[in-house]
């Protein structure tokens, strides 16, 4: 018999979400490229949105180690680690075991900090609210030509470290007109510096967070 994984993953999103929706948890799935941001993003929207008194939780998936849980923890979010052992993503049947143990009463926002990879999680939602993308300068200019499809799987998409743009001989423009094209106008990508704390107030508003 035939198995189709995809249609399967599909399912249990459904289900993930359905399950968030009747916590009123709002939930992003964060994917992006290695190292680009993603853990040091989350820890920056946590600090700010526990100021405004919303109880942030997270899932820090990778393929092995604690490091962003650790760090994640340190930064006051009530945090699970999920590792994916070889899988280059997370997918839905992962964040569905994560969940059953998580205390979805104690949290008002999830972050699902997906496997730093430009490619495979695509493809596979988790049933997050939104999806959002974080690619950051020191990749080169060229990330949208070289994988367009994780832009179009996404809601929001992001370049991080723009305090280093000129280090890295990037235009960031360059980047921010590749999505537009790609996306047919009708999305802008978004600009920041975690380590600046610039644009992280803007990508929480686009994110409909507060
Ligand atoms: N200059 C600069 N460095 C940053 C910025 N944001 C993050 N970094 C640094 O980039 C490195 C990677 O940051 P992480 O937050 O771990 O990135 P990540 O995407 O979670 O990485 P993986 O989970 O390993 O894929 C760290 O050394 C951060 O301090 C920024 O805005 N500017
Ligand atoms: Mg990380």
């Amino acid at each position: 018999m035939e198995y189709d994984v995809l249609k399967e993953n599909t399912k249990i999103a459904h289900a993930n979400h359905q399950l968030l929706k009747e916590h009123n948890i709002r939930s992003v799935d964060i994917m992006g490229s290695i190292g680009s941001g993603k853990t040091s993003l989350i820890i920056k929207m946590a600090e700010k949105l526990s100021k405004k008194g919303l109880r942030v939780g997270a899932i820090a998936g990778d393929v092995t180690g604690d490091d962003d849980f650790k760090r994640m923890r340190a930064g006051g979010i009530t945090v699970m680690n999920c590792n994916t052992g070889h899988e280059c993503h997370l997918d839905a049947n992962m964040v569905k075991k994560v969940l059953k143990k998580m205390d979805l009463h104690a949290i008002d926002v999830l972050f699902i900090e997906n496997v730093g990879n430009l490619v495979c999680p695509a493809d596979f939602p988790l049933g997050a609210d939104l999806r959002m993308v974080v690619i950051s300068t020191t990749e080169g200019d060229d990330m949208v030509r070289k994988h367009p499809d994780i832009f179009l799987h996404s809601d929001i998409a992001v370049i991080n470290k723009a305090d280093i743009a000129e280090y890295v001989d990037v235009d960031i423009n360059v980047v921010k007109n590749d999505y537009s094209r790609l996306t047919g106008g009708v999305l802008k990508m978004m600009e920041c510096s975690v380590k600046k704390d610039k644009g992280v107030d803007e990508i929480i508003s686009a994110l409909k967070l507060v």
